[in-house]
């Protein structure tokens, strides 16, 4: 799902990454290619527009706060921003006196029946009591489906042919729900290959019978451009009240569930990720905009670097990388706050471009090299710390004796420095490169 545009901002942020700050040019480039990104996978362009517009006003002399990268915090501000416009997660309001009618509605195949019994399911487990509702009387191979769904999931189903008409047999199973004590009533309904004016007003017909708590737009998730308009319809007739994305398991593009969303107002209530009974999930805007992004948990990670690494630490190390008088003790700290951030393979994990590389190294063997680097360095007297320089054959031999490693391993490990010590001073123009620059 949304295959394109995670690829594409990723390859947006990942050209920003790369740079030590961001400028005017630099923040307009990287939203150039979010733009581009957001209209191919069919968001709707008013809403594309609005989203930069905000974006941009929020990353243009926004501060460079901590350790976050400019492009971090460009990300940062992108995902909370698509956040806010994928909206608050909420569930069905059940808040009522019962039974609540939940009417759903949608286009045909958008996956209507299958959703009733899924939604059914789902309701059960928060011990409701549901009763479904065969209300698409168009085929009677649309009542038999529900009825079949309902015997193999042990759910009841109120139906009558189809020679009944729909709002009559909602009426009649809104009765039933109160005198056999059923909380929910799923109704499904008919569904059209388009907008038309008979559908929709046999949906206000049963709209207007059973006063629904909700009515539920059920939509596919692949559909392009064209659900912003059947979102829009269906709202202006009926009355949303949530939107139900369905086949959030395909390579859908991400473009109808944040316009329908955006333009609508309506609420996304939940996703329909697969065929099985079970495949319905509560909507979370985070998960939803973090995929999209397809940062991983890049952002988990920039909130642990905050936590712990802070704006002082990071000017006394400036201060010393303009001074040139990086040590081995100051590399030791650093790694001792890489450490504070969770196991090595963990923080691999979450550097996007490096989450692969994390499955290849064992974590024993990453975490185990911290651990020998912490042990050699320990066994450094201070003065060797701030000159390496001094340590000859003799002293290496002492402290891979002290530190239970190799003469090897505090060769590899002098030779590690000194790289750091030289690509530090490089970029000791710019800002202090933080640690995870060491990953990237
Ligand atoms: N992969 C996947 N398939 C789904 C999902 N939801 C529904 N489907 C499939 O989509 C097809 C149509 O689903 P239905 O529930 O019959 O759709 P409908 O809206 O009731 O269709 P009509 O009654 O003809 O209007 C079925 O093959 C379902 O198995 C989903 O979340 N993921
Ligand atoms: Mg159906």
């Amino acid at each position: 799902m949304f295959e394109t545009l995670t690829e594409k901002l990723q390859g947006a942020f990942d050209r920003l990454a790369r740079k030590g700050r961001l400028d005017e040019k630099d923040v307009d480039e990287g939203l150039r290619e979010v733009r581009i990104a957001l209209l191919e996978a069919d968001v709707n362009f008013r809403v594309v527009k609005d989203f930069v517009a905000k974006v941009r006003e929020r990353s243009v002399g926004a501060e460079v706060t901590r350790s976050l990268t400019p492009a971090q915090q460009v990300i940062t501000i992108v995902n909370e921003e698509l956040i806010a416009l994928l909206g608050k997660p909420t569930s069905v309001d059940l808040s009522g006196q019962p039974p609540h009618a939940i009417m759903l509605v949608g286009l045909q195949g958008s996956g209507k029946t299958t959703t009733a019994a899924k939604l059914a399911l789902y309701l059960r487990k928060q011990r409701q009591r549901p009763l479904l509702v065969a209300a698409d009387t168009r085929r009677p191979a649309a009542v038999t489906q529900l009825e079949i769904l309902g015997k193999e999931l042990d759910l009841a189903v109120h139906s009558e042919g189809t020679a009944v008409s729909p709002p009559e047999i909602c009426s009649h199973a809104m009765r039933k729900a109160r005198e056999a004590a059923y909380t929910v009533v799923i109704m499904d309904t008919q569904g059209r290959l388009h907008v038309d004016d008979e559908l929709m007003s046999e949906l206000e017909q049963i709209r207007n019978a059973v006063k629904p708590a909700e009515v539920l737009l059920v939509a596919d998730a692949m559909t392009g451009q064209d659900a912003v308009t059947v979102a829009q319809e269906f709202n202006e007739r009926v009355g949303l009240t949530g939107l139900i994305l369905t086949k959030m398991d395909g390579d859908a593009r991400g473009g109808a569930a944040l316009s329908m969303r955006a333009v609508t107002g309506v609420p996304i209530k939940f996703l329909g990720v697969g065929e099985k009974s079970g495949d319905l999930e509560g909507f979370f805007p985070d998960r939803l905009a973090s995929r999209i992004l397809g940062m991983g948990d890049l952002l988990t990670l920039i909130e642990r670097a905050e936590e712990v690494f802070d704006q002082e630490q990071a000017l006394e190390m400036q201060e010393k990388l303009r001074t040139a008088t990086f040590t081995l003790e100051d590399f030791l700290d650093q790694l001792r706050q890489v450490k504070k951030m969770g196991p090595m393979s963990q923080v691999l994990d979450m550097i996007p471009g490096l989450s692969g590389l994390a499955g290849q190294i064992p974590q024993e063997v990453t975490d185990k090299q911290l651990v020998m680097i912490e042990a050699m360095i320990s066994s450094m007297t201070i003065a060797e710390r701030e000159n390496p320089r001094t340590i000859g054959g003799s002293r290496k031999r002492r402290i891979a004796r002290g530190s239970g490693t190799s003469v090897q391993d505090v060769n590899q490990l002098l030779s590690q420095f000194r790289q750091i010590q030289k690509m530090m001073k490089q970029m000791s123009k710019g800002r202090v490169p933080d640690l995870l620059s060491m990953f990237r």
